[in-house]
């Protein structure tokens, strides 16, 4: 009895140091870049963040939530064009394939922001935190801006 008790502790142990690495290796191959959020006007207690998201890993990372303190809720979500009308639903699953990018910008996937504990105004810089299926969380801070960010990178 005892000595089963002590082999699970045995084999607890082994996980936990298997989920640590695991963890340390998304934190590797996610790269959040031109990462900014929107200013809000007066009054407005909603807006939306925008990044880009590289996955340099050889596995394909999935999100599946965001996370911010400055908001009540936060989520992933996309814009769709239907009918003239632009309307906005969550996306559950977010993948980004091996060696892909996936770019959130205004008019198609977007972080939205709802819900904010107070308004957001440009020069701020705001902390917004990816979760990924395996429970690992990505966080990176966000320029908040009027009209998006000039980018890093020359394409
Ligand atoms: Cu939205």
């Amino acid at each position: 009895m005892l000595k089963q008790l002590v082999m699970s502790a045995f084999q607890l142990q082994v996980i936990a140091v298997v989920c640590l690495s695991s963890a340390s290796v998304v934190a590797e191959t996610l790269t959040v870049s031109d990462a900014w959020a929107r200013a809000t006007p007066p009054g407005k207690r909603m807006t939306a963040a925008y990044a880009t998201l590289q996955n340099s890993g050889r596995q394909p990372l999935v999100i599946i939530g965001a996370a911010s303190s400055i908001a009540g809720a936060t989520s992933i979500h996309e814009t769709r064009i239907d009918r003239d009308r632009a309307t906005m639903s969550p996306v559950k699953r977010l993948t980004i394939e091996a060696g892909e990018r996936v770019t959130l910008q205004p008019g198609g996937l977007h972080i939205m922001l709802m819900h904010l504990k107070e308004g957001l105004s440009e020069g701020q810089n705001i902390d917004i935190c990816l979760e990924l299926e395996n429970n690992d969380s990505y966080c990176s801070a966000f320029a908040v801006a009027r009209n998006g960010i000039a980018s890093h990178h020359q394409h």
